[in-house]
């Protein structure tokens, strides 16, 4: 059967009003980028023309400005799911001109199998190779591809010439069996292929593919600061000493880290320890620091799902693929983030709170306990399953004037038992095998800012009676002070 080659608007023509569209990527990476414009241009068109056109949106991740930034804009989105990060979009969902809900990643896919969220109608995929029987490379981010190629009627393709046809053999693309028939996910080093290096559909559902040429968006990293660097140093003084105390292997373990400038800071100072041996990183973005490490021997393998990287970082791989081919694997965001892996595996994770109460509850995604900021993204897939579950945050936001530890969550996306330590600037906080009294302590001394520790220690000596000694008429305090004053540090109880 041949491909048909059609334009990005032509394509747009398959999208109608109502209809539910998956998109493959992870993070920019991997995302359609000219189908989703055109989208949004025939949305805005409908609009003037006075017909309604919203779609529902399953993404993997976060996506670029292309995807979600110009369907924000054209108010073109009846709900999506899972994490976003776009300021269009989340101004939009903030404001209830899209619903919204957030989601675990390595849920997604399986979600969309069991019915549970409705129909695909429409599959939107970069690729960087499609054949007539219907084998689909995808780009340098796979995200839900595969589930969404084989549940939609309909396959829409962009075609992106600016990736080289040689990233075919890089994925390993592997769907579990859904229960009650599922055994286990044979990965068992990060390593492992279990699957095919491309999605096999049948060619009959690829109702056209669009050609393009496009750089991705390429991440943008700020260069180190004092407390981004203080936090790496200290993430990596911890994961040292757990070694010299025998409670991680000599040979260490793989490792996951969030998304930002503080997880590329933590994974650049881990890099830079000579007491650390070259590791391995079972993670679902693959940042530059992996990148310059794997250059530098330091890092043997990273499997992921997608390259989030800088353009001079997709340059350098791309310039010298047959160095980095065999030590890079781009999996499914079902299988890159899945907890039965990671748990298999004893990932070291690491990711970043929002704020963190004294109880070691964490909230990493409602500002103030009600703005979403982005999601809980693959952070709870990791946490709940890890060997040892770090989070990491600076000791203040808004320049001292938010204490990022408060007395209770505004909002709470990791409870007390998944989250076992917490480093900030200051210090660590080592929350295994204490009492909640114990942790706040831990956390106020060790992590919080000088500032706010007599506040945070006045707090817990109120005298208020029971395990956890949270007093519900002043829990909110802090909150209450920024809200009224603008500054936590007024806070009265
Ligand atoms: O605001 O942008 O206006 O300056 O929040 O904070 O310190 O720049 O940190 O960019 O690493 O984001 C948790 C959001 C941190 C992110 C979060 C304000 C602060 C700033 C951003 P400005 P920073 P980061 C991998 C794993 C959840 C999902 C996850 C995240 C802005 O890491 O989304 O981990 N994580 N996924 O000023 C009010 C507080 C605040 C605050 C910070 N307590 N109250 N505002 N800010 N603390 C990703 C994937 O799964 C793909």
């Amino acid at each position: 059967m041949s491909l048909k080659f059609i334009t990005a608007e032509e394509a747009a023509t398959y999208v109608k009003h109502d209809d539910n569209v998956g998109f493959s990527g992870f993070t920019p990476a991997g995302c359609p980028k000219v189908i989703p414009e055109a989208i949004a241009r025939r949305a805005e068109q409908e609009h003037k023309e006075g017909r309604p056109f919203k779609i529902g949106m399953f993404t993997g991740a976060s996506t670029g400005d292309h995807l979600d930034g110009a369907l924000a804009r054209a108010e073109a989105v009846k709900f999506r799911t899972p994490y976003q990060s776009n300021k269009d979009m989340r101004t939009l969902l903030n404001a209830h001109g899209a619903e919204y809900f957030d989601m675990h990643l390595s849920e997604l896919a399986q979600s969309l199998r069991y019915g549970f969220l409705g129909r695909v109608d429409v599959a939107i995929v970069e690729a960087v190779d499609v054949t007539e029987d219907g084998e689909i490379v995808p780009a340098e981010g796979v995200g839900i591809l595969p589930t969404i190629c084989r549940l939609a009627d309909k396959i829409l393709i962009e075609l992106n010439r600016f990736h080289p046809k040689e990233l075919r053999g890089i994925h390993d693309i592997y769907e579990p069996e859904d229960p009650p028939m599922r055994r286990e996910i044979p990965v068992y080093k990060p390593s492992d292929r279990i699957g095919q290096p491309f999605v096999k559909v049948d060619p009959k559902k690829i109702v056209g593919v669009v050609e393009t040429n496009r750089e991705p968006d390429g991440s943008k990293f700020a260069p180190l600061d004092d407390v981004t660097l203080a936090i790496g140093r200290n993430v990596s003084d911890f994961l040292v000493g757990e070694m010299k105390a025998g409670r991680l292997p000599k040979s260490f373990l793989p490792l996951q880290s969030g998304v930002g400038n503080v997880a590329n800071a933590v994974l650049g100072c881990m890099g830079e320890n000579e007491a650390i041996p070259p590791f391995t990183v079972y993670t679902e973005v693959i940042q530059d620091a992996v990148i310059k490490l794997m250059d530098q021997g330091r890092v043997t393998f990273a499997s992921g799902c997608s390259l989030s990287v800088s353009h001079e970082a997709l340059r350098e791989i791309y310039a010298r693929l047959d160095f980095f081919k065999d030590k890079l694997l781009l999996r499914p965001q079902e299988i890159s983030n899945n907890p039965e892996v990671v748990r298999r595996l004893g990932v070291i994770t690491i990711n970043t709170a929002l704020e963190a109460d004294i109880f070691g509850n964490v909230n990493s995604t409602h500002v103030l306990g009600t703005k979403m900021m982005n999601g809980i993204g693959g952070s709870g897939d990791f946490t709940r399953s890890g060997y040892v579950s770090i989070f990491t945050t600076p000791s203040t936001a808004k320049d001292g004037k938010i204490s990022s530890f408060v007395p209770m969550v505004s909002h709470m996306d990791h409870s007390e038992h998944s989250v076992k330590v917490i480093i900030s600037e200051y210090g660590v906080a080592d929350l295994r095998g204490k009492s909640p009294v114990q942790r706040a302590r831990e956390i106020i001394e060790r992590c919080a800012h000088p500032e706010y520790r007599p506040l945070l220690h006045a707090y817990l000596d109120r005298g208020v009676k029971g395990h956890t000694p949270q007093s519900l008429d002043a829990c909110f305090a802090f909150h209450r002070a920024f809200i009224e004053t603008g500054d936590m540090r007024n806070v009265k109880f």
